[in-house]
């Protein structure tokens, strides 16, 4: 077998065709008939989508090509006496559906390593920002700016074969997954650091090397950006971010346009900023009550944010009804490396009290903490408590989902995105006229 480029043609190519032939023979199966409420529900359980790379169980969680969180931290490959999962062969695993070998793994880095240069003007728009720009601006605006070197929209120009569509997709979605970490370091020093930036250490796996650019060489810490890239990277299709990358995605706007896209909508507070406004909501009950709340105080200040029409940031989901085993992965992170942690704690504490109440409210369909519950709690543990940047390191991991997906949306010809809408003129009038025949 050849490269991982190769892999992939070779397996996208048939998986093409049979499809093609499965649609033609099954297209007009019946999914299921949807209700007027399901048009205001933000297309909840409407199956209109195709994402290969994993798939979600409301009460199980997200399973990737089939592998669950604690199966993918015990399989993927990890470094020599390492405890993580390298997020390196999670890409190879969501491409290919299969599990990779630690020289797979290698091969991925030393590919993406030779493609880490990022042009100066990326910087330099970044750079042309107020020093207060949130960073997951400073990300979206540097993700636009390397489109600047996009193979896919150079070839489209060029008037490439839609055959081949996917050949500069992947040199695109290489060539930006080897670099975002390297953008996303740049902002953060810039940001937060006085701009002194750390030269990489090539030598290091994506999510080590990651860690080092940021400024934060404790090997705990690299076990932790190894988990958090990976247990992030990807939550089937339907969520903010991967619907968005394959909506934009779906017009052949480039992988670059597609994922800074894709970033706008996790920088919203309902999905991916909500890491960020969990650890402001924390400390913005330590400020009114003290540093240490007891779960008594805890649940009236959890009262408090919903009299006054807020949500509790870190619980819900629009899909998941239980606690989500990617909080249940930094739990158990956090049980191993930092038990005492004060802050860490109180995330513990908010995890017994909040469900309850929040189920008492009887219109909440998932009391339970989502991904975001923890993750902050975990950063700060080690130093990095600049909590507006915490949705960027999101966003890094993020782009190993989508962008694998992108790959395939472009390798099986997907067609492009329509739903259709209605009015709600036409809705009554519709309800009527089915009323009217009884
Ligand atoms: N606190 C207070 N109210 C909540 C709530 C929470 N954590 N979660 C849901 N609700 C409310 C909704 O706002 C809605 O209220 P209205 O009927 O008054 O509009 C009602 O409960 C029903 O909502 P739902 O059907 O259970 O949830 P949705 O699918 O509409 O929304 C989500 C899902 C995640 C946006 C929501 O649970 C939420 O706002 N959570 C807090 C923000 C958060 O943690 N987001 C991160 C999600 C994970 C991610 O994408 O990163």
């Amino acid at each position: 077998m050849g490269t991982l480029k190769e892999k992939f043609i070779e397996k996208a190519l048939p998986l093409s065709a049979e499809i093609r032939q499965f649609v033609k023979e099954n297209g007009q199966v019946p999914l299921g008939e949807f209700t007027v409420e399901d048009v205001y529900a933000g297309q909840k359980g409407i199956i209109g989508l195709l994402t290969e790379t994993s798939l979600l169980d409301a009460n199980e969680g997200i399973r990737f090509r089939g592998y669950s969180i604690p199966e993918l931290r015990e399989k993927l490959p990890k470094v020599p006496g390492g405890t993580e999962p390298l997020p390196e062969g999670l890409f190879y695993l969501m491409l290919l559906g299969e599990m990779p070998t630690y020289d797979d793994v290698l091969e991925i880095q030393a590919n993406w390593g030779a493609r880490t240069s990022v042009p100066a003007h990326v910087y330099a728009a970044i750079d042309a920002l107020p020093i207060t720009t949130h960073p997951m601006t400073q990300f979206s605006i540097g993700i636009m700016a390397m489109q600047t070197d996009s193979k896919f929209a150079e070839a489209y120009r060029e008037g490439i074969n839609k055959k081949d569509y996917w050949d500069p997709t992947y040199e695109d979605v290489c060539n930006l997954l080897a670099r975002i970490p390297h953008v996303a370091a740049y902002i953060y020093r810039r940001t937060y650091k006085n701009g002194e930036h750390i030269a990489p250490k090539p030598e290091l796996d994506w999510a080590g090397n990651f860690a080092h650019m940021l400024g934060y060489d404790q090997v705990e810490f690299y076990k932790l950006m190894r988990l958090y890239l990976t247990i992030h990277a990807d939550h089937e299709g339907g969520n903010v971010s991967a619907h968005t990358t394959h909506l934009v995605g779906s017009a052949l706007s480039d992988p670059y346009l597609a994922f800074s896209a894709a970033m706008n909508g996790l920088a919203g507070p309902l999905h991916g900023l909500a890491n960020q406004e969990v650890i402001r909501w924390i400390f913005e009950m330590r400020n009114e009550i003290g540093n240490s709340p007891s779960k008594e105080q805890i649940a009236d200040y959890i009262h408090t944010t919903l009299k006054n029409g807020k949500v509790v940031p870190g619980y819900g989901h629009a899909v998941l009804r239980k606690t989500d085993p990617r909080f249940i992965a930094q739990q158990e992170f956090a049980k191993t490396y930092m038990p005492d942690d004060e802050l860490v704690n109180i995330v513990w504490n908010i995890y017994e009290v909040a469900p309850p109440i929040l189920e008492g409210l009887g219109k909440i369909k998932n009391p339970w903490p989502n991904v975001d519950a923890h993750s902050g709690a975990l950063l700060l543990h080690y130093g990095l408590n600049e909590y507006d940047f915490f949705t960027v390191l999101f966003g890094v991991s993020r782009a190993l989902g989508v962008m694998a997906s992108l790959l395939w949306d472009r390798a099986l010809g997907l067609p492009i995105e329509r739903p259709k809408s209605v009015t709600y003129e036409w809705l009554k009038n519709t309800v009527e006229a089915k009323k009217a025949k009884g």
